[in-house]
């Protein structure tokens, strides 16, 4: 078996992968089996960063990491990947900075990338690229006369034509993606997206789930992310860090039903619309008050870009402002708080939740509701509300679907799921953890590196010019 070469932002962790999560966990098992190498930004700035690698081995994988300078971390990571790309990619064209200084910073930081790595690449390695930090990394290898195969799989959405058309550099960075073999997305509609684009903007040719253009034929298809199934649903049901979190939540919650978001702070993740929604469920159905409480976790992230510190000024506003509403000497509407909790924790709290409100305004999978349904009690599980704009509705349609910004339905939606009866409820968990089981993480990684192994057998390989 070649060694796999995994490119991604962040590298790590290795030794508690499991901390981090299952993608880590399925990325560090197939480095390990195939000696594999896990290469990325080290974390660090520094004025002084030099073209050149750290290695170091951990545990039967290696991990090679660069050092980026302030200006690089500026451009790439905050300006273009952060500032532009992400809330392109998220159809937040009112909050894509459109600075060429970025385009150009991320161009060159790719290149940089590339340059490194490309020594200490084997003939036969195999390289999956992770992400929107490196659309144009693949190309930037082939240009240096990497012959491997590439693969690259995106975790945001792709998004309409339309939308992607406002990037300046829209058809530069497409044609870039062609250097790869396989283009993996999280759905068959990100897929179509980027289908439609291929042929009506740039006249490519769809065959199937080939694309021909600019020379070059990539295979495009759907790769739903999943979780560590087995594993999480273990860790809410026996773990102890998890059933004191358990405990911890349902003291004192009486008859209560407890409601449960839980997300990293960002604007795609529909925040503010949420607290808007519960506002109007206690409006609305006045039955609720007292009767529900609502804990929202939100760990900080990105806290150098300025949307992210005017959105957390807005959540700090309309928490209070529900609270000082409608709470009371021995009622707290609504918790929201500002930190990440431990995996196991999460899981725990997952399984006290009798509501998992996951309403993203777009978001390219959303692991937290396939979480969530893991964590249940099979014998009493909780309801799932899900927002369409998730690329998980697609697998989870027994989820209460919604549209986030209709604050009244996602009220709605919460009454539906307070009385739903515990027949429904285990029709419907039972349908989901069906299919969480068969498409769990595993599962993606091993089909993805199957269908790169497939495609690459015979092909013939060259940079798009
Ligand atoms: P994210 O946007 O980070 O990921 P998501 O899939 O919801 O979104 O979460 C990833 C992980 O972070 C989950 O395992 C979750 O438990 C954890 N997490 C989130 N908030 C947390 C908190 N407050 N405390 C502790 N842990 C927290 C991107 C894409 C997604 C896609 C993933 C994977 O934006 O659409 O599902 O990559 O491909």
């Amino acid at each position: 078996m070649s060694r796999l070469v995994v490119v991604s932002n962040r590298v790590g962790p290795v030794k508690d992968a499991a901390r981090a999560g299952g993608l880590a966990v399925a990325l560090v098992d197939a480095l390990r089996a195939r000696g594999g190498l896990w290469y990325g930004w080290s974390g660090k700035t520094d004025k002084r960063a030099v073209d050149y690698a750290s290695i170091e081995d951990a545990e039967s994988l290696s991990l090679a990491t660069v050092d980026l300078t302030p200006e690089e971390y500026e451009d790439y990571y905050n300006g273009f990947a952060n500032r532009c790309l992400w809330p392109l990619f998220h159809y937040r064209i009112d909050l894509t900075a459109f600075d060429r200084r970025y385009y150009e910073g991320y161009r060159r930081v790719n290149a940089k990338f590339a340059r490194v790595l490309y020594p200490l690449l084997r003939a036969d390695d195999t390289i999956w690229v992770h992400d929107y930090h490196f659309l144009a990394f693949g190309n930037e290898l082939r240009q240096m006369g990497a012959e491997q195969p590439i693969g690259f799989f995106l975790h945001i959405p792709f998004p309409a034509r339309e939308v992607l058309a406002a990037l300046p550099h829209h058809d530069a960075m497409v044609r870039g993606l062609f250097a790869y073999d396989v283009l993996g997305f999280q759905t068959e509609q990100d897929c179509e997206r980027f289908r439609d684009y291929v042929v009506r903007e740039a006249h490519g040719i769809a065959n199937g789930d080939k694309l021909h253009c600019f020379g070059r034929t990539v295979t495009i298809r759907a790769f739903p992310i999943g979780i560590d199934t087995e594993g999480f649903a273990d860790i809410a049901a026996n773990d102890k860090d998890a059933r004191r979190q358990f405990d911890k939540v349902t003291k004192g919650l009486g008859d209560r039903t407890q409601i449960v978001g839980v997300d990293r702070l960002d604007y795609t993740k529909g925040i503010a619309e949420r607290f808007q929604a519960y506002e109007r469920l206690l409006q609305e159905y006045p039955d609720t008050r007292r009767e529900v409480s609502y804990l929202q976790i939100a760990a900080a992230s990105r806290g150098e870009v300025l949307e992210y510190r005017q959105m957390r000024e807005e959540l700090d506003g309309l928490s209070g402002h529900i609270n000082g509403t409608f709470g009371d000497f021995d009622w707290t509407p609504l918790r929201y708080l500002n930190k990440p909790l431990p995996r196991r924790a999460l899981a725990g709290l997952y399984r006290a939740s009798k509501i998992g409100l996951v309403t993203p305004l777009r978001d390219g999978m959303n692991l937290v509701a396939k979480e969530y349904v893991a964590a249940q009690d099979p014998e009493d599980p909780g309801v799932l509300i899900l927002s369409r704009f998730a690329g998980a509705s697609y697998q989870m349609p027994e989820a209460v679907i919604v549209n986030p910004y209709d604050s009244k339905g996602v009220a709605d939606a919460l009454q539906i799921a307070r009385y739903m009866s515990l027949q429904e409820r285990r029709e419907r968990f039972e349908a989901l953890m069906k299919r969480l089981r068969a498409e769990d993480v595993a599962q993606w990684r091993d089909d993805f590196m199957s269908t790169l192994a497939t495609v690459t057998r015979r092909r013939t390989i060259s940079a798009v010019s």
